[in-house]
């Protein structure tokens, strides 16, 4: 039986468009994986550590067969096959893949945090989110992505391409 998963990817360093458009063809090349919805390409300014490049943001809903830490792991392998080089945490990437919400499973290891803890401060994450999936519910703070998204009040730089 396939379960729900929705990614999030990203991309500051390179061909940010191209390491996106890969990252999602890889991931659907995983056996038994379906694409449900894919969200736009957004260009967003950094949050965090705010002196690199900006990023290509968005998402991706999936129906797969694995269990959370083997969809990670192969999150992880599909990162370093396009040649996700290492620099520090935060820092620049040439691509990103954060496993955000499966099912409405919550997950606390020191590997996997499900739902991914900081989806309700990123715009970069909730705008795309909210394109798809407006009335999702987080399943731990209990309210729809619309929600989460109005209660930011600063505006983060997101913006469709
Ligand atoms: N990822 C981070 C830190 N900051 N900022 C934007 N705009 N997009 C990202 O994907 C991003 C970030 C850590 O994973
Ligand atoms: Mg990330
Ligand atoms: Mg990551």
């Amino acid at each position: 039986m396939g379960h729900i998963a929705y990614i999030g990817f990203g991309s500051n360093l390179g061909d940010k468009i191209a390491y996106c458009e890969k990252a999602i063809t890889e991931i659907l090349n995983l056996d038994n994986h379906r694409l449900l919805a894919k969200s736009s390409f957004y260009k967003t300014q950094p949050v965090g550590y705010r002196s690199q490049d900006w990023f290509v943001n968005g998402i991706i809903k999936l129906e797969t067969d694995l269990e959370p830490l083997d969809l990670l792991q192969s999150l992880k392998e599909i990162e370093s096959r396009l040649g996700r080089t290492e620099t520090f945490h935060g820092g620049p990437r040439e691509i990103d893949l954060d496993l955000l919400l499966y099912e409405d499973r919550i997950i606390q290891t020191d590997n996997l945090q499900i739902p991914h803890p900081r989806i309700q401060e990123r715009q970069f994450v909730l705008i795309p989110l909210a394109e798809i999936d407006p009335n999702l519910i987080h399943p731990v703070l209990k309210k729809s992505v619309q929600k989460l998204l109005r209660e930011i009040k600063e505006d983060q730089g997101v913006e469709r391409f």
